[in-house]
């Protein structure tokens, strides 16, 4: 029986019980056999039984501590079977990580159709009101699985459908275009991005020679490049993220009509980045901001959610759009030729309970389709269909990886792939062959009627086999130029920014002057700044710049959201009073925000809990921050900084971390909230100017009240962007 959590005792516990169940945040795809069947079995049937430490087979162990020797300070036994099982184990422990996306983290979530795709698909999951389980993995690409979150990178954004007709994969990213036209270049991209093979560094950059020797040379890579540059690269949150499948898809509807789509996630939470500054303190100071973010926003009941959408494309033979080659995925289609359509609502509804077991093993296909939806002949999309199933053999050892509980389909399975390493079905029968008479003919083809999986018969027009690309895809540069005059001056001077630090990190002279070129050709005005921040002179175009008509579904930045989920910090020192601060913590609360009250030292103050010390709390962490006080503390270190007043000294005005604390927040343009006088006086030593935009301030009987109304109002556009120099110039 499952025994209750119970708090930690501090001496080692003695009463044997059960192990304790997954906590209420946790859960797990259903228990189905290795061949999709369901078990009725309890999520916890996969987890270890019984009170007693056991051997790998079940036989209870009496000492774990003390290896088999032969007298106390005698040589080891090799006949220590326990020791040997226990070591053997260890030393297997690891497999093989991704060669890109190794670093993520995933979730379990429920899939809701509109039913609104249901004439252009018969999937029957995009159908109205149908529930299908999910799991999700978000992920950086370039580093290895022990990198920090916040890196300068694309984020993966993969779903796995559990449908009832079988698995459907969305491998999708965080931006809608990727490096390569034709996926024999991967392994090109990659080597150029992942560090130098000599020294194996950077670690989880692109601001290294070789990732910019590529891409200046291998010009289709310029438009996924400035998606990296921009604010995109750099999400605040995967809650926060749009996802996209990238390639063009097909969708069959009942009477065998096709249409092209162009999958899109948009979340709920709104669109958002971090700024740079905040990225590179986050990897120091919480290398695993998002994964930590995602798992406590699911814990804490703020569920993340994303609407499934397509944008349609008729299925002509020409497969092209607007002038836009649909095959063509360093291209993508602005929502303002083809709006959204949103087809359903994803809900990510626990956490894994097992990270190795779930987010690890978790094998994602692009092949894995069900009846409704095909793929079509982007060379890249098409180099994928070979790749993913081919790395789950190293990866995940062997033939059978679909048969690992995150993998299991929740379909009825009666394949006849059979044996092989690991392999957990036991199949029945004498006749894994088609066709049989032994095994009564089974398993028989699917009927028309019997919802098959069945191959758009697309027509594959009398061509030579060649090593060639069609001239439609030529165009390296417009769409570029297109996505950077979309964006905001905010922006576009990040945008500028980030060219400006990645190339100054390049040693390569060449390489710089070579992409500067590249920049020539899109924006003179981008180039220019670059070239003014590398010490170099701005080339001229060598093409002809095109006029383009601005996208604004690009900006991430204007467009209103809920505050729900967003994080107050809330700072308070030794003399506030906890009831103040108990109905501050409440009030964040009502607008569906989360507080982290922010104390010299841990503990509590009357009922409410500290959640972070003026030692450990630092900006990144916070959408806003309220200040209530925040005199030195006992432990603050005084001289280094004059403001910082005397330890201990309550009548001092700040505590010199709270001084860095508020510098930071006002430098990324995040809302600060001071409120009484002792909350404006950190404000104050904090050299804040008073009349500040995002800097609110408010005293007296409706104060708390009033303050946080303002802050959840400012934190719909996320940041105070008027506070940016670029939005002033403007
Ligand atoms: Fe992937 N990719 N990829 N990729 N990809 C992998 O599969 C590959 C591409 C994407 O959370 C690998 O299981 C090739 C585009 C995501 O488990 C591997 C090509 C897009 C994930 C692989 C591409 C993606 C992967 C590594 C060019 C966006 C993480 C381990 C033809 C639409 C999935 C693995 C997860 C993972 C190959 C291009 C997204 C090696 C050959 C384009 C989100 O199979």
């Amino acid at each position: 029986m499952e025994e209750p959590r119970t708090p930690p005792t501090v001496a080692e516990p003695t009463v044997a019980h059960d192990p304790y169940p997954p906590q209420p945040d946790q859960s797990a795809p259903e228990v189905v056999s290795a061949t999709g069947k369901p078990t009725g079995a309890p999520d916890t049937a996969r987890a270890q039984s019984g009170a007693y430490l056991t051997t790998s087979l079940g036989t209870r162990v009496r000492d774990t501590d003390h290896s088999l020797k032969a007298g106390d300070r005698g040589p080891t036994l090799l006949q220590d079977h326990h020791l040997r099982e226990k070591i053997t184990h260890f030393d297997h422990e690891r497999i093989p990580e991704r060669v890109v996306h190794a670093r993520g983290a995933g979730a379990h979530g429920l899939f809701r159709g509109y039913g609104t795709a249901s004439k252009l698909s018969v999937a029957g999951f995009l159908a109205d009101g149908v529930e299908t389980p999910v799991f999700v993995r978000f992920s950086t690409v370039l580093g290895s699985r022990g990198s920090a979150d916040t890196v300068r990178d694309t984020r993966g954004f993969a779903v796995k459908f559990y449908t009832d007709e079988g698995t459907f994969d969305l491998v999708g990213n965080n931006m809608p275009v990727f490096f390569i036209q034709d996926g024999i270049k991967f392994p090109d991209v990659v080597h150029a991005a992942k560090p130098h093979p000599d020294r194996e560094i950077p670690q989880a950059q692109s601001a290294h020679d070789t990732f910019w020797d590529f891409v200046s040379l291998h010009t289709e890579a310029q438009h996924h490049t400035m998606w990296n540059m921009s604010d995109r690269g750099i999400q605040a949150s995967y809650r926060m993220m749009e996802g996209f499948g990238v390639h063009t898809f097909r969708l069959v509807a009942t009477d065998g009509a096709t249409t092209l789509v162009k999958f899109h996630w948009k979340p709920k939470a709104g669109v958002h980045s971090l700024v740079w500054e905040e990225a590179q303190l986050a990897a120091g100071g919480d290398p695993d901001f998002h994964r930590r973010d995602l798992a406590d926003a699911i814990e804490s009941g703020h569920l993340p959610q994303w609407e499934l959408g397509i944008q349609v494309f008729p299925d002509t033979p020409e497969q092209m759009f607007e002038g836009i080659d649909l095959l063509d995925p360093t291209k993508f289609v602005p929502e303002e030729l083809a709006p959204v359509q949103p087809i359903g609502l994803l809900t990510l509804t626990a956490n894994p309970t097992n990270y190795f077991a779930e987010t690890e093993q978790v094998a994602f296909h692009v092949g894995n389709l069900v009846p409704g939806i095909d793929v079509t002949n982007d060379a890249l999309l098409q180099a994928r269909l070979f790749s993913y199933v081919d790395t789950q053999l190293t990866r995940l050892g062997g033939p059978n990886f679909n048969q690992i509980p995150i993998n299991r389909p929740q379909a009825p399975v009666n394949d006849m792939l059979r044996d092989g390493y690991h392999q957990h079905a036991v199949h029945s029968g004498v006749a894994p062959y088609r066709p049989n008479s032994l095994d009564g003919g089974c398993p028989f083809h699917a009927g028309r009627d019997d919802r098959p999986f069945v191959e758009v018969p697309a027509v594959v027009s009398e061509s030579a086999k060649v090593r060639a690309q069609a001239r439609s895809f030529d165009d390296h540069f417009s769409q570029v130029r297109l996505f950077y005059r979309s964006m905001s001056p905010v922006e576009q001077d990040h945008i500028k920014g980030s060219y400006s630090f990645e190339l100054a990190k390049c040693y390569e002279q060449a390489v710089r002057e070579r992409q500067l070129q590249c920049l020539a050709n899109i924006d003179a005005d981008l180039c220019g700044a670059v070239a003014a921040a590398l010490g170099l002179p701005a080339p001229e175009a060598t093409i002809d710049l095109v006029d383009v008509e601005p996208s604004p579904a690009l900006s991430q930045v204007g467009t209103a959201y809920p505050p729900d989920g967003r994080k107050v910090g809330i700072v308070v020192d030794a003399a506030s009073d906890p009831a103040e601060v108990a109905a501050v913590v409440a009030g964040v609360e009502r607008f569906s925000m989360v507080p982290f009250v922010i104390a010299p030292h841990g503990g509590s103050l009357g009922d409410v809990v500290v959640a972070r010390t003026y030692a450990t709390a630092r900006s990144f962490e916070y959408d806003a921050l309220v200040l209530l006080g925040g005199a030195p503390a006992q432990d603050a270190v005084a001289g280094l900084d004059a403001r910082a007043g005397k330890p201990g000294d309550a009548a001092s005005p700040a505590d010199s971390r709270l001084v860095l604390l508020v510098g930071e927040m006002w430098r990324h343009s995040k809302v600060i909230g001071a409120l009484g006088r002792s909350g404006s006086a950190v404000l104050d030593a904090s050299g804040v100017g008073a009349d500040a935009p995002g800097v609110v301030r408010a005293d007296g009987a409706d104060a708390p009240a009033d303050l946080l109304a303002d802050v959840a109002e400012q934190l719909t556009l996320h940041r105070v962007w008027d506070r940016f120099p670029a939005a002033s110039a403007s």
